[in-house]
């Protein structure tokens, strides 16, 4: 595998000097100053290239930008409204550019509204780390009570509600604006927040676009877009949903393994890939991930290596982000299946038959509790379960 990192351009707190003492490969990141929607040039392609090349003290720091995460879908091609038909041609013209750069691996999610989703961003675990969390009577307090979006409470299983509502009755006001101030929809390095009226509006526009709309939408986009992606020798590499089971009434096509086989099948293509990401399928119990590497093979063209405890065994439910050898998911498993995968490229002479994968996400420990970076991006916890994943890659190739 290659082992890659994320990194947030020059003001990631997080810097190049630092990727080089992780043993960071290649790098993965994202114009995130560019507007959903537009085109990405091939000047500040250029320009992010070039900031990622240098050291501090001006010495080549030998890293290279390997994967693209993520070069967004816009919410007009999802729902195929306002300037869908131009976003999709931007895209095309961003895919071409980016091309141009050399990059062929092109990330990028599907999920409605909100990308992931926790209830709280700093949650203590016994060793005084901090993760990102997801309790699932919190988020649903937030709905049912905070956004009060109508018929919410029929979404959850009544012992979830019931939580809920007598987690709320009992918060004081000061509680109750902490949890709406703590639900946080992610939208990694993007400057865009939501306001609960921003978050009412936005599910409004998806009234009337159920599961089967959204995934026809999907399939048309891909359609557009997979031919140019074979033409420039792109892989394009879905992220799954996160967490994978439906919010706040929204559709949700990309939670598991026959989400995933659906559309694979449906532009039938190598250079329509899924990225892998273990921290966002293993949030659920029936999602088995070494089997899905396995029998995705060939399609998955990016791997996300992190892990989940749940901490109930329903589809939906509370989970915290865990070490990355500590959750619930076979981590070793999961690297044999990759690495079994790789062997299967090499042997049929592929030429990039390495997965890059990047440590996503990781608690926050040691310095990192003082250095806030971007919330699951600390250098030291990311770099520890690096650490302990190449430590797996080593063994199992040994
Ligand atoms: C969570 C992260 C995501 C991911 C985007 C990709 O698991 O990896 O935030 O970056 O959804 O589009
Ligand atoms: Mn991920």
């Amino acid at each position: 595998m290659r082992q890659t990192w994320r990194w947030f351009g020059p003001r990631d707190l997080v810097t190049v000097d630092d990727m080089l003492q992780a043993g960071v490969e290649g790098v993965v990141t994202a114009l995130h100053h560019v507007p959903t929607g537009a085109v990405w040039s091939a000047r500040e392609i250029e320009k992010r290239k070039a900031e990622l090349s240098a050291m501090k003290d001006g010495a080549p720091s030998g890293l290279n930008w390997e994967v693209v995460e993520s070069l967004p879908v816009s919410e007009d091609i999802k729902k195929q409204n306002g300037e869908w038909r131009e976003h999709i041609a931007n895209y095309k013209v961003s895919m071409r550019n980016l091309a141009d750069a050399g990059l062929e691996v092109i990330c990028y999610n599907f999920m409605p509204v909100l990308d992931w989703t926790r209830t709280d961003l700093n949650w203590r675990v016994s060793t005084g780390a901090t993760c990102m969390r997801f309790d699932y009577a919190d988020f649903a307090a937030f709905d049912i009570f905070i956004l009060a979006r109508p018929g919410a409470e029929e979404d959850y299983p009544k012992t979830v509600a019931e939580e809920a509502k007598a987690r709320h009755s009992a918060m004081e006001d000061a509680g109750r604006e902490a949890l709406a101030r703590n639900v946080v929809f992610g939208l990694p390095g993007a400057a865009e927040s939501f306001s609960l009226d921003d978050v009412r509006r936005h599910l409004s526009e998806y009234k009337a676009i159920s599961a089967e709309r959204l995934r026809a939408n999907f399939i048309d986009f891909l359609t557009e877009v997979v031919p140019v992606a074979e033409e420039l020798g792109i892989r394009m590499c879905c992220h799954p949903d996160d967490p994978p089971f439906n919010l706040l009434g929204l559709p949700r096509i990309m939670s598991t393994e026959s989400d995933y086989k659906a559309i694979m099948d449906a532009v039938d293509s190598p250079a329509n890939g899924i990225t892998l990401c273990t921290g966002s399928l293993g949030a659920r119990p029936d999602n088995d991930l070494p089997g899905m590497i396995e029998r995705l093979g060939d399609r998955v063209h990016f791997l996300h290596l992190r892990n989940v405890k749940r901490e109930s065994s329903d589809i939906s439910g509370s989970f915290y982000e865990a070490e990355h050898l500590g959750g619930d998911t076979d981590m070793v498993a999961v690297v044999a299946a990759a690495l079994a995968e790789e062997k299967k490229r090499k042997a049929n002479g592929r030429a990039d038959w390495l997965i890059p994968m990047r440590p996503d996400h990781g608690q926050d420990i040691l310095d990192d509790l003082n250095r806030k970076a971007q919330p699951g991006y600390p250098s030291i916890g990311r770099l520890k379960g690096l650490a302990e994943l190449r430590g797996i890659m080593a063994a199992l190739s040994h």
